[in-house]
């Protein structure tokens, strides 16, 4: 892909984090940098093992290819490569290659001069998988609490532990994560409708701004919540629904160990009732 004739006016030095200059260079488009190669180095490494993984198992249904965490009995404990061993490797080279990939993001964002606000919204993503696969696990004091790297097996896992707890969706945290999954989805959808009617209206129509987009919004609601707002809104919904999906897993066996629906006996229990 050709250099765009600005982005040469981008592609400032300096800005990392470690190394220096040593891999302050881009490869076609992409910067590189000392965390550029390293998630490069852990995503090959962990796609590897788990092809590894398929191969010495019993199918190569893409369905079914399944990368098992070790046995219960091993607790916190190094299992042997083909007992979870292969998926603790994985899941170094999981974490390696998201945390590396938003540290080089940093370094982007301080190249440009700009905030880290990218980064720290992959960091939400990336606290929901760590929650689940180590915060979780080591707070129940076995790798097996984990789930498995597989199509189904993950589906599989997701079920087992839902009915562990009667019914998930009496989880209020879960209840609070759905919720700001949603809203961001309904957020994400206004947004970009709105935009798309503003700057794409019908031929021979002028294109249409900011005080059109507030227009609509005070028309139809009432309020409008600005077009810098909606994007700061757009970060906290996002954002949030990540972090109360951690929250809504690691109270669940650590925290919380009955049906997700006696939780709510407080509210039966309440002494406003008698
Ligand atoms: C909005 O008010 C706004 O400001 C003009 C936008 O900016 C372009 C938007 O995208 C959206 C969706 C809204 C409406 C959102 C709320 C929460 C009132």
């Amino acid at each position: 892909m050709a250099m765009l004739n600005f982005e040469r006016k981008y592609r400032v030095r300096g800005g990392t984090l470690i190394g220096g200059d040593l891999f302050d260079y881009w490869i076609g488009p992409f910067y590189v940098g000392f965390f550029g190669l390293l998630s490069a180095f852990f995503a090959v490494a962990g796609t590897l093992l788990l092809v590894y993984g398929a191969a010495i198992g019993p199918t190569w249904n893409l369905w079914q290819i399944n990368i098992a965490p070790p046995d219960l009995s091993y607790g916190l404990g190094p299992a042997p490569l083909h007992e979870g061993g292969l998926w603790q490797l994985v899941t170094i080279c999981a974490l390696g290659a998201f945390t590396s990939w938003a540290l080089r993001e940093v370094e982007i964002c301080r190249k440009l001069g700009m905030g880290i606000h990218v980064p720290v919204a992959f960091g939400s993503a990336i606290l929901a998988y760590a929650t689940l696969q180590v915060v979780r696990p080591v707070l129940l004091g076995a790798w097996g609490h984990a789930f498995p790297y597989g199509i189904y097996s993950h589906l599989d896992w997701v079920s087992n532990i839902a009915y562990q707890y009667l019914h998930f969706h009496y989880n209020p945290a879960h209840m609070v994560a759905v919720t700001f999954f949603f809203t961001t989805v309904l957020a994400l959808a206004l947004h970009g409708s709105l935009v798309l009617s503003a700057l794409n209206p019908p031929k021979g129509e002028v294109v249409k701004g900011a005080e059109h987009e507030n227009t609509f919004f005070r028309d139809n609601i009432g309020y409008s919540i600005g077009t810098l707002g909606i994007h700061r809104f757009g970060l906290l919904l996002a954002v949030n629904a990540g972090v109360w999906s951690a929250i809504c897993i690691v109270v669940s066996g650590p925290f919380w160990t009955r049906s997700w629906t006696d939780w709510w006996a407080w509210w039966l229990n309440l002494p406003i009732w008698s």
